[in-house]
């Protein structure tokens, strides 16, 4: 197959020549599909799950499917929406109010979605937190949305600084012990009653509150209100292909935006059955996921796919992976490399699509039925505008590499930053929201993704995106994972620096160093070589699989390391 473009497969969702077809598409025609189109009462838990439930030929579809090691549960849309509804009622008896925000901080598990719907329901802003956040970690982001009650469980108690949190009134502890001090989850729930009047909302009323770290200062609150759904329901048909009878599979924590744009609001805005795995990545394990439940749409992220990769063939052709229908990425550059291999461990496209916790839904992609370039992050929506920008916010030429913008006004957008306007101002630039990764547009309107600003590197005069050369060396028979930074030089301004894992079955030697950077040269440029290779027993990655090039620099550099709350283990 030539890797250079891979031709377009059908989809059920026709956006062949899109550009033509929605030329003049406006985001109000997809409004007619939400309850609140006739009835002007809004409330996307309504529409995620209620709705479905209302509906005598959906109700008893299985809206969830968990799975983890020592746990199978499925609920059916009706059951969460009981079950929602019984944890609103609690809420309501503990006197949360439309606006409190109430936040979670557990792990994927059946009680958690419907503990999520159930603060929703209330119109009270759901804070998600990763079970792996310390106790730092835990105390910024309560500390500043002034969150007012928490969902926890007894095993993350101890990293909630209760007593320092003035405006924190209740814990909820799930799965704890019914006599203790806090509320029981199990307790109040079974005295609760299943049935609850949602509160009826605004679009632009909040719904979510996502703290996201930047490269530097405090992580910042993101947030999405619930106008957002429109994008949710809308990129669930064009970017997800997700039809009626789907089995679909968002591995993302919902931490991560990931785990909630894609993980709860597109799959059940579009009446899909959900499935959620908690327990550790294993290719097993994963694989098995697929098989067991039938899986048909799979949305990952390409850490999850060079792991899979590196496990082997044989490990892939031990399972039934034929349910797979349609396979999606996101979080970080789709590596070619990984591409092909998805060709031949699947026969499917890998589609990268490209989106920030800020923007709230995807917006350039790569639909199944566009014809693919391997390395870029696709085209822009319908109705979005993308363009690559300079600093003053002027537009660019083709192919020249400038900051990634996307003009305001899309339904997901962020509407704030909390308790931080002066933040939120600055992700605009004359009417453009500036994104801080670095990108260039072909002459066809693709997009390439080339690094966040801050990590790109500029040798010789020469601009690099690490992403390159990453990509390259990854195609190495020796190379599983590489992370690249530029290293302050004084006769090169920077140098390229490359921090490397190997596969199974190779060892250091200062042969195979200098074989990967002749392969590199070979294969990219004399420019683009790294100088240095180290071999390292992992890279670090953030928990939603981002390489963490700014802590491989301060580690190089022997420089303070600033926030590392959502490196992984
Ligand atoms: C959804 C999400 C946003 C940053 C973004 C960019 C990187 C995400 C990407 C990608 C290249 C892709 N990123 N998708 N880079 N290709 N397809 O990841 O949100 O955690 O806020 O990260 O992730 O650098 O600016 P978030």
């Amino acid at each position: 197959m030539d890797m250079k473009q891979i031709p377009a497969r059908s989809g059920n969702h026709n956006l062949q020549n899109y550009q033509q077809t929605y030329k003049n598409f406006n985001w109000d025609e997809v409004k007619g599909n939400f309850t609140w189109s006739k009835t002007g009462k809004v409330n996307i838990a309504y529409e995620t799950i209620d709705k479905h439930a209302e509906d005598p030929s959906k109700k008893n579809q299985a809206a969830l499917i968990y799975t983890s090691p020592d746990r199978e549960e499925k609920l059916t849309f009706e059951e969460l929406k009981k079950k929602s509804n019984q944890f609103a009622n609690v809420l309501k008896k503990n006197d949360i109010e439309k606006g409190d925000r109430v936040f979670l901080f557990m792990h994927r598990s059946p009680e958690f979605y419907a503990a999520f719907l159930g603060i929703l329901k209330t119109g009270a802003i759901a804070g998600p937190l990763f079970e792996a956040f310390m106790e730092q970690a835990v105390r910024d982001r309560l500390e500043d949305s002034e969150a007012k009650m928490l969902v926890t469980t007894p095993e993350l108690i101890d990293r909630v600084p209760v007593d320092d949190l003035p405006h924190l009134e209740k814990i909820i502890l799930v799965g704890g012990d019914e006599s203790g001090s806090h509320i029981s989850f199990e307790k109040e729930m079974k005295n609760a009653s299943e049935e609850f009047e949602i509160e009826w909302l605004d679009l632009e009323d909040g719904m979510l509150l996502h703290y996201t770290s930047g490269s530097t200062g405090k992580p910042k609150g993101v947030y999405h209100v619930h106008n957002a759904m429109l994008q949710h329901y809308q990129t669930g048909k064009w970017v997800l292909d997700l039809k009626d009878d789907d089995v679909y599979w968002c591995t993302a924590d919902p931490g991560w935006v990931t785990g909630t744009s894609y993980g709860i609001f597109a799959p059940w805005l579009n009446g899909v059955t959900n499935v959620v795995r908690g327990g550790r990545f294993s290719p097993d394990d994963w694989y098995g996921t697929i098989a067991d439940q039938d899986v048909s749409v799979w949305y990952s992220a390409p850490t999850a796919f060079r792991k899979l990769l590196s496990a082997g063939a044989e490990t892939a052709k031990k399972h039934d992976l034929s349910s797979l229908r349609h396979v999606l990425s996101v979080g970080e550059p789709l590596n070619p490399e990984v591409i092909a291999w998805g060709l031949e461990a699947f026969d499917l496209r890998i589609h990268d699509t490209w989106w920030m916790t800020e923007t709230g839904a995807m917006l350039i992609c790569n639909y199944p039925t566009m014809e693919m370039r391997p390395g870029s992050m696709g085209q822009p929506l319908p109705g979005i505008e993308a363009s690559i920008v300079d600093n003053e916010g002027n537009e660019l030429p083709a192919n020249q590499m400038g900051n990634l913008a996307i003009k305001e006004g899309w339904p997901s957008m962020m509407r704030a930053v909390w308790n931080n306007p002066g933040k939120y101002e600055s992700y605009f630039v004359n009417g453009w929201y500036v994104s801080g990764d670095s990108a260039y547009k072909d002459e066809d309107g693709y997009f390439w993704f080339q690094g966040r600003l801050d990590d790109v590197i500029n040798t010789s005069g020469e601009r690099v995106g690490p992403f390159e050369v990453e990509s390259k060396l990854i195609e190495h028979e020796a190379v599983a994972e590489a992370g690249v930074i530029g290293k302050p030089d004084p006769e090169r301004g920077e140098i390229i620096k490359a921090f490397i894992t190997l596969r199974e079955g190779y060892q250091k030697s200062d042969e195979l160093l200098e074989d990967i950077r002749q392969f590199v040269k070979k294969g990219l440029s004399a420019h683009a070589a790294p100088r240095e290779i180290e071999i390292t027993d992992t890279i670090p990655k953030t928990r939603s699989g981002k390489i963490m090039r700014r802590l491989l620099k301060s580690w190089e550099l022997g420089l303070p390391t600033g926030d590392t709350s959502t490196l992984e283990e």
